[in-house]
């Protein structure tokens, strides 16, 4: 696909599995360029990017957050939620006051410390299904192709859905992305513990009695904050999940590939965004609080806590 002119120059933070994936597919319809965390890297990084079996090569600009040039008027961040501001501020007085960003972090909550953070920012966040996962820093598969939705937090007005439409992939805006991401919350509080806990596939969770029936208690409690906090689905958490179980059944989830690599995990933005929820609706919720611990237990502590999340 031929760049056009249409597109202003787009930055990517973060060279995670998504950050290479999606700054390299937006190459197809802008210019782009890689901010990695702070240090001097070489000026161009040569990414493979294996799709459909067939491996294509490009290559990308990047910088370190700390030495790349200003301003930057439309980034993307590709962070983990839990590394997300610290990533954005690391950029310091680079990003234009009133930047577009995209935010495309898992779970809730880092979204809205990030809108806090940087009020004069044009904010939208994304939820998608797109499935990608690095086998070398310069390596990148895309594994699954999904739908990416994109909708605005605060002020976001920039077409980030036609960006990615031009690049060739399927995207579309939506009302109420917050729906969107307690939709998909609603998926990983189920789904991403349990598969930890338990070193399995997803699929595996639908295989084996005692994880449906544990799945069958996270879901119920789910269904109950996410009602008290105002979200209605036309399913249950439990009917949601096992179907995107069923459909990634041979995906190891995120928070799985995470503790097994000993990382801190998404723990925080996922099950204990759903605590948060539950304390400040009086729901009870003794399950997740008990896949909470449990986790907590497995994986290195906090480098910081974040104490503003929002609802
Ligand atoms: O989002 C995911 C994750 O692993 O974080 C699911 C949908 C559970 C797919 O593995």
């Amino acid at each position: 696909m031929a760049k056009t002119n249409q597109w202003p120059g787009i930055h990517v933070l973060g060279a995670g599995s998504m950050g290479l994936m999606i700054a390299a597919r937006l190459q197809a319809a802008a210019s782009v360029v890689l901010l990695r965390r702070p240090g001097n890297w070489p000026a161009s990084l040569q990414l493979q990017v294996q799709r459909n079996g067939a491996t294509t090569r490009c290559r990308l600009t990047q910088y370190g957050s700390d030495t790349a040039p200003a301003p930057i008027s439309h980034l993307i961040l590709c962070t983990k939620s839990i590394d997300a501001l610290a990533a954005l501020e690391s950029l310091d007085s680079r990003v234009a006051d009133d930047a577009q960003l995209l935010l495309m972090q898992n779970g809730m909550g880092s979204q809205e410390a990030v809108v806090q953070h940087f009020p004069r920012a044009r904010i939208a966040a994304a939820s998608t299904t797109e499935g990608a996962y690095r086998t070398a820093p310069d390596r990148v598969v895309h594994a699954a192709c999904g739908l990416t939705r994109i909708g605005s937090l605060n002020r976001g007005d920039f077409d980030w859905a036609g960006l990615f439409r031009d690049a060739g992939m399927e995207a579309g805006t939506v009302e109420d992305i917050r729906w969107h991401l307690a939709d998909k919350l609603r998926v990983n509080v189920l789904i991403n513990p349990l598969t930890a806990l338990h070193g399995c596939l997803n699929g595996e969770l639908l295989d084996r009695a005692e994880l449906l029936a544990d799945m069958q208690a996270l879901g119920q409690e789910a269904d109950a904050v996410l009602a008290a906090a105002g979200f209605r689905f036309g399913n249950t958490a439990l009917e949601q999940a096992s179907a995107v179980a069923r459909s990634t059944a041979n995906n190891r989830s995120s928070m799985l590939q995470d503790v097994t690599a000993g990382r801190r995990t998404e723990l925080d933005d996922i099950t204990g965004f759903l605590l948060e929820l539950a304390r400040r609706h009086g729901v009870p919720a003794p399950t997740h609080q008990a896949v909470y611990s449990r986790i907590q237990a497995l994986t290195p502590a906090p480098a910081h806590h974040r104490t503003d999340a929002a609802p």
